[in-house]
């Protein structure tokens, strides 16, 4: 039977209190950390050479769909009643709201170094140190919302544009295609300032901190934005039934730039070997309440 990802905002006490639980007992054994690695290591730009499956490309959704599995699987090992609660960021968008309360995420980080001071995820509490990050920090960073240079999360009419586009992803398939579900979604665009930073990408710089980068994994809302934007791909199929699920269907040709950078619908991703087409259908697996 499918199990359920559920709005966070619903979750009981109890659910959170084992949810916490799980993700504490994957960090104590290291589990945690090593999906903190893997983010690292498949963080490919549009600047870099060789393949890019994770970020700034059309298997962005299928890699990030399995990426979440193997972990919602680890979690289950430690509690099989656990699955990856997610956060509709275009309704809850408080910074006090009990998505960062003391029994769940924990707070903003404090005015001086960013460090958080609440919750489960604090370094102070003893639980979670970061080990695997691009920086030194080994406690969890956050910024809400950016107060030097102040942005929003994203409304509900920016995600609407993205869900509206009846055509899943574009050339030259990388951070500059402007048209397409994908990348509207994941939220790379040519704008300035505030502009800059739609939907998916802007929930990581509205958080701030250790989400900013590679190693954003190291927040466990990582998790959160993440099953959400997972919410959005499956809703997008649902009302978009005619189009085309995943693009492109053929690898592009010698001599064309992307070649050897992107995945097409029928070749494997790495590091599972799964194919972008292999992800469409989920809900034999888990269903969005
Ligand atoms: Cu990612
Ligand atoms: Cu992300």
């Amino acid at each position: 039977m499918a199990y359920l990802r559920q709005n966070q905002s619903t979750l009981t006490a109890a659910e959170k209190k084992r949810f916490v639980a799980a993700v504490l007992a994957l960090k104590r054994t290291g589990q945690y950390d090593e999906f903190v690695r893997m983010h690292i290591d498949f963080y490919v730009s549009d600047g870099d050479g060789g393949l890019r499956v994770a970020h700034m490309t059309p298997s962005f959704l299928p890699w990030h769909r399995k990426f979440l599995l193997e972990f919602e699987r680890a979690l289950q090992r430690v509690d099989p009643g656990v699955s990856v609660p997610y956060w509709d960021w275009t309704v809850d968008r408080s910074r006090t709201g009990s998505l960062w309360a003391d029994n769940f995420l924990g707070g903003n980080g404090r005015l001086s170094d960013r460090q958080v001071m609440t919750g489960p995820f604090a370094y102070q509490n003893g639980d979670w140190t970061i080990t695997e990050a691009v920086s030194e920090a080994e406690f969890l960073t956050r910024d809400f919302g950016r107060p030097r240079d102040p942005l929003d999360l994203p409304t509900p009419a920016d995600l609407a544009w993205a869900m509206k586009d009846p055509r899943y992803d574009a050339e030259p398939w990388n951070s500059l295609t402007d048209t397409g579900f994908r990348n509207k979604l994941e939220g790379w665009t040519s704008g300035r300032g505030n502009d800059r930073w739609r939907n998916h990408n802007r929930v990581h710089r509205w958080v701030g901190g250790h989400m900013l980068g590679a190693s954003s994994v190291n927040d466990p809302v990582f998790w959160l934005n993440h099953s959400f934007v997972d919410l959005c791909w499956s809703r997008w199929r649902e009302r978009h039934g005619d189009a085309e699920p995943y693009l492109p269907a053929r690898h592009p040709p010698r001599g064309r730039p992307q070649h050897g950078r992107i995945i097409a619908a029928r070749e494997p991703m790495p590091p599972w070997d799964v194919r972008p087409v292999d992800l469409l259908e989920h809900r034999t697996l888990y269903r969005y309440a």
